[in-house]
């Protein structure tokens, strides 16, 4: 029996708070946070609620503020956004990339990861990090906030899930396919309440980007996060980084335990395909060869590092793009930009008839590029959701950067082992741009001097009151399973440059699903939406609970729930309540009026919540929540909580404390000496 100890393991333990007897599964746990990484679309919101916490400086490690999501400025909105954040990052001891620099998480494993610490971002794939070896995790914005305040991070202890991999991937079978096997087998909500720890032989045929390529898009399984050990291939990657002082090894114990082993054999992985519209609907390449294409995208946080632009330029060197495809390409960090744009790579892309655009999330997004009516659209993306292109009938393809660059080339999608020439072999540059880091402002050291600027578009914070005796309303909306934080709260080029300004925002709740929505909530002064499984998977976005909270949303009825959106919603002040018996989800309807009395009476005495509709029939559901999350709800959200706390004669540090945080603010240090690169280039 094998008694070690996962990495996963090892770095939870290190940071638990007030550690429990045992760590079982599924029970609520505080960690403390090294790192914190906010963007620009979830960073307004997250620094406008640590600014109500009232605490001067951020009490973290490190605390970056990337700006990479709201990039096209067709109005004044996002650079108001960008200046905002760039004064207040000055303000409150925050490094601040800038607008140009890179997508977060590209940017936070080139410059700043580091193994066996905790990072907290949010955006669903802070993950990406876990190819460093650092225990990565995306959630809302409140929570980061709270990370920063030197609040712990509270979540339910996950599963560790072993991923053996053994074998030697033959040539044009990608990083990528490993994970979109793992989303074949598993589906988006397989890793609901797991971390993913990879080990075995096969991981040492894997680079650091190719391994945070994998924990990116563990995202998209539910995972709590991916992370893979940091042996000698991440002491390379940290030399070319010219930051080996920030690597240590860490690995498993070699009889570690897992609570289940999920074997891939590299030798037998083809490469593979997710069709339209979800990231699980995975099928190899060669079955569905042959489709005919409209667009070809290279980019985003998954594959937008060296070796994803190169095999790019490998294949299309000297060649043209087919004259049915447009093809983009997007570098994930000013640092690969740089190093393509040396070493000739840059060119060949050029003169082929990519479109290169800046190191930023881009086409991933709909920010720009979106697809013509209809049109066929491959991407080396992460998700594919309706919509999310920007293009609401378009249909996305996701998949490898080798299958979209021979894809492009052909103009059809087209099997990359299929292509005539060699493979490359090298798979990450002899050194990486490293000798300026100028686009990474440090705080400033006087920021007394430091106005924060706020344009127009900032709005106040809104918060409801605490939670109500009684709730009653009209179930406003009725969903099926998998609804994306994108149905909730859609991006895009229009609606996310009003993620500062939620009384704007509100318009566009569900808009994609039903554009009456909005109105109807507001007609009805609110009401309760009813859900399927896996209800809110997808980004972190805490305006998917936010906003439907400023329509008056005061409870989600689910079969099952994501887990960044549930804590969303707790942190927001709306009740996530599970059927206890999923076949009462057929029973209701749109419209039926329910009442959920005494629900704070309910809430205090345990887990059942009984749902009256005006049919007279009782809905039995449950809130299983931990003592935190139940204070929070019933204060009405967790700003609230924290504001009572302080209130009634607390401060924040006793606050914080209340949320179960004593030890924590002493043990959060500033920067490690040692390691002043980016002090100096700034100094
Ligand atoms: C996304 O990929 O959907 C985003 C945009 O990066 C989100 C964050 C957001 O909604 O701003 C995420 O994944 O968390
Ligand atoms: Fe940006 Fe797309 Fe990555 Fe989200 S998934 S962080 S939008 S590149």
């Amino acid at each position: 029996m094998s008694l070690g100890d996962s990495l996963a393991i090892k770095i939870l333990r290190e940071h638990l708070v007030s550690p429990p007897e045992t760590l079982r599964p599924g029970q609520e746990i505080l960690i403390r946070v090294d790192h914190t990484l906010t963007q620009d679309a979830t960073g307004t919101m997250a620094y406008l609620q640590f600014e109500a916490m009232g605490i001067p400086r951020v009490r973290t490690r490190r605390s970056v503020s990337y700006v990479d999501h709201n990039m096209l400025q067709t109005g004044y909105e996002n650079m108001d956004d960008h200046v905002f954040l760039q004064t207040f990052a000055a303000k409150h001891g925050i490094y601040f990339s800038r607008p140009g620099n890179g997508i977060c998480h590209q940017v936070h494993l080139e410059r700043f990861s580091e193994p066996g610490m905790v990072l907290l971002g949010s955006d669903s794939h802070t993950p990406t990090c876990g190819g460093a070896g650092m225990l990565a995790i995306g959630a809302g914005g409140l929570d980061v906030a709270v990370a920063m305040a030197g609040g712990p991070f509270g979540l339910p202890m996950p599963k560790i899930v072993g991923v053996h991999l053994t074998g030697k991937r033959q040539p044009w079978v990608a990083a990528k396919d490993i994970i979109l096997e793992m989303l074949r087998r598993l589906t988006v909500k397989g890793g609901v309440g797991k971390v993913f720890e990879y080990f075995g032989d096969g991981i040492r045929d894997l680079t650091v980007p190719e391994r945070a390529t994998i924990c990116n898009m563990g995202a998209e399984l539910g995972a709590t996060t991916s992370i893979f050990p940091s042996d000698d291939i991440t002491r390379a990657y940290f030399h070319k980084q010219n930051r080996e002082q920030d690597w240590r090894p860490l690995a498993a114990d070699a009889d570690a335990h897992y609570d289940e082993v999920i074997e891939i054999d590299l030798n037998r992985l083809e490469p593979l395909v997710a069709q339209p519209h979800s990231p699980d609907n995975v099928v190899p390449v060669r079955e569905i060869a042959g489709l005919k294409l409209d667009q070809v995208c290279i980019g985003s946080c998954t594959n937008s590092s060296f070796h994803d632009l190169a095999i790019a330029a490998h294949v299309l060197k000297g060649k043209r793009v087919a004259s049915n495809v447009s093809m983009t390409l997007t570098p994930g960090s000013r640092q690969v930009f740089a190093t393509i744009a040396r070493n000739g790579i840059l060119a060949d892309l050029i003169a082929a008839g990519a479109r290169v655009l800046e190191a930023a999330c881009g086409p991933c997004i709909g920010m720009g590029q979106a697809p013509k009516s209809g049109g066929i659209s491959l991407r080396s993306f992460n998700r594919n959701f309706e919509g999310r292109s920007g293009t609401p009938d378009a249909k996305v393809y996701l998949c490898s950067p080798e299958t979209a660059a021979v894809s492009a080339l052909y103009g059809v999608l087209t099997d990359p082992r299929d292509y005539p020439g060699d493979y490359v072999t090298e798979r990450e540059p002899d050194v990486y741009d490293t000798h300026d880091d100028g686009m990474i402002l440090p705080p400033s050291s006087h920021p007394e001097t430091v106005e924060v600027v706020r344009g127009p578009n900032i709005k106040p914070l809104p918060t409801r009151g605490p939670l109500e005796e009684d709730i009653r309303g009209k179930v406003l909306l009725k969903v099926g399973d998998n609804i994306t934080t994108d149905h909730i709260m859609p991006a895009g080029s229009k609606i996310l440059p009003l993620r500062s300004n939620i009384p704007a925002i509100s318009e566009y709740v569900f808009v994609r699903v039903d554009p009456q929505f909005p109105t109807r909530a507001k007609q009805y002064g609110g009401g309760v939406i009813v859900g399927g499984s896996n209800y809110g998977q997808g980004s972190s976005r805490e305006h998917a609970a936010l906003a439907p909270m400023y329509l008056g949303v005061k409870a989600v009825l689910a079969k099952s729930f994501a887990r960044i959106h549930r804590a969303n919603l707790i942190n927001f002040g709306i009740l996530p309540l599970v059927f206890a018996d999923p076949t009462d989800y057929d029973t209701l309807q749109q419209d039926d009026e329910l009442v959920i009395a005494r629900v704070r009476e309910q809430l205090q005495a345990g887990p059942d919540i009984l749902v009256q509709t005006t049919a007279g029939r009782t809905v039995r559901t449950r809130c299983e929540v931990s003592e935190r999350q139940r204070a929070i709800l019933l204060s009405g959200g967790l700003l609230n909580h924290v504001r009572m706390s302080q209130a009634s004669g607390h401060s924040m540090a006793d606050a914080a404390a209340h949320l179960g945080t004593a030890t924590m603010v002493s043990t959060s240090g500033q920067f490690r000496p040692g390691k002043p690169r980016l002090e100096e280039v700034h100094a």
